[in-house]
């Protein structure tokens, strides 16, 4: 996972609005008679396959136009949401205002957001599928963590617990939660990242892999050819479980340290879709406004704004891969499932936080130290060796990894569930 790195100034939550300092859009009324009347004309050439929403769009927006990142990425930041209108709802398509309003702000600030961009159905079917297919690997974690608990009041080793150790299932080292760790990777204590089929619905439902609204900003962003790369989703558990993470990108920079660098476009976007209503309470992702532009990982960032986004369940949070930013902690009772598409340009892939090497949210360990000769060796070597290695890294050494790590990752939060059962027996 991404190195942690100093932390910005307390977030707020955001206001909704205008930018005077943003583009006018131009109305359909300020172009030329021939650019309107060529899109009039290829809407009514088209009318008989389109409903008529979509044929007004293509009317007004006179086809598609152009978008400059260089310039509107130096703009500054002034963030807003976008509410759609009963039009934009019914053709499932962005006014022409509309798109330019969210490239720009995407552009400028690294981050956009689109109010309930998914139908409540799809939000639905996908929130329940995921419920299930978590539901047998969080059974096998609160039997892990069980036993963890039982050796800590008891000083017992935890090699032993690993080799003998037994849950209420059996052996501890047969538990599935450590058999599925090329699907469900558990980011900082109580944050799974779960990686899901895309081939259809639910979690393939083209209202969430190929949405109309967020489309022709991925075109403008990522160009015409890019790639759905993956579908996950980010299970925040409830109770205090799952605490703030550290401020990151999903992956470095791809020119770190160089200046052009923070003028390129991006080249992959996470739209996050919150499963469920977001508030402060149960710890919503923070982005750090401005942070895409950076020529350089790991900065100190203070003076970013940090925002974070109270909206309902089914709203779309479109976010530069290369954007900082957090899951914070969630104190409400309930978790906080949020779906993740991630989209790159063809020839890009998440290599870091999603190849074989990356088991349960864990790289393999390292033997040398970096700055030594065998430790730049092993640097050099490490991709070819993971791909390698792949499938005996999803074997003994990479469940037992995986124990180990979390053990460290779990500590305060066992601790947190020790102290409060303490409490309740003596209170
Ligand atoms: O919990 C969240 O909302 C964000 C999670 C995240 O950014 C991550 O796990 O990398």
């Amino acid at each position: 996972m991404p190195q942690p790195t100093p932390q910005p100034a307390p977030a707020h939550e955001t206001s909704n609005k205008p930018d005077k300092r943003q583009p006018k859009p131009k109305s359909a009324a300020s172009r030329s008679p021939l650019h309107a009347g060529i899109g009039l004309t290829l809407a009514v050439l088209v009318g008989w396959v389109l409903p008529p929403p979509q044929v007004l769009w293509l009317a007004l927006s006179g086809g598609v136009e152009g978008f400059d990142w260089a310039e509107a990425s130096s703009r500054p930041c002034e963030m807003r949401k976008l509410r759609l209108s009963e039009a934009e709802r019914q053709s499932a398509m962005l006014s022409p205002s509309h798109k330019r309003e969210a490239l720009a702000t995407f552009a400028a600030c690294g981050v956009v957001v689109i109010e309930d961009g998914v139908p409540q159905k799809d939000v639905t079917a996908f929130r329940d599928a995921l419920t299930a297919r978590l539901r047998p690997h969080l059974a096998s974690r609160g039997r892990v963590r069980a036993a963890l608990k039982r050796a800590i009041l008891g000083r017992g080793s935890l090699k032993a617990l690993w080799e003998e150790g037994e849950t209420e299932a059996g052996r501890v080292q047969d538990e599935l939660m450590f058999a599925d760790g090329s699907e469900v990777r558990e980011r900082n204590s109580g944050r799974l990242d779960c990686t899901l089929p895309w081939r259809g619905p639910p979690f393939g439902a083209s209202a969430f892999v190929h949405n109309g609204f967020v489309r022709p900003l991925l075109e403008a962003l990522l160009g015409e050819a890019h790639k759905l790369h993956s579908v996950h989703a980010i299970y925040s558990l409830g109770g205090d479980e799952a605490e703030t993470q550290h401020w990151h990108r999903d992956t470095s920079l791809l020119f770190d340290g160089h200046a052009a660098a923070a003028a390129l476009p991006p080249y992959a976007i996470n739209v996050f879709v919150p499963l469920v209503p977001l508030e402060a309470r149960n710890g919503p992702t923070e982005f750090a406004l401005g942070t895409h532009r950076h020529a350089r990982d790991g900065l100190p960032f203070t003076g970013n704004v940090n925002v974070s986004f109270a909206v309902g369940a089914g709203s779309l949070i479109i976010a530069d891969y290369r954007t900082m930013h957090r899951g914070s902690f969630n104190q409400a009772a309930e978790p906080r499932p949020v779906a993740m598409l991630i989209y790159g340009r063809r020839w890009w892939s998440d290599t870091e936080n999603y190849d074989g090497a990356n088991y349960g949210g864990f790289g393999p360990p390292r033997r040398a130290d970096p700055q030594t000769e065998a430790g730049i060796r092993e640097t050099l070597l490490a991709p070819l060796e993971h791909a390698a290695d792949a499938a005996s890294w999803t074997g003994a050494a990479s469940r037992r990894n995986l124990f180990f790590g979390l053990v460290n990752r779990w500590e305060r939060s066992l601790h947190r569930e020790l102290d409060a059962e303490h409490r309740a027996r003596s209170g």
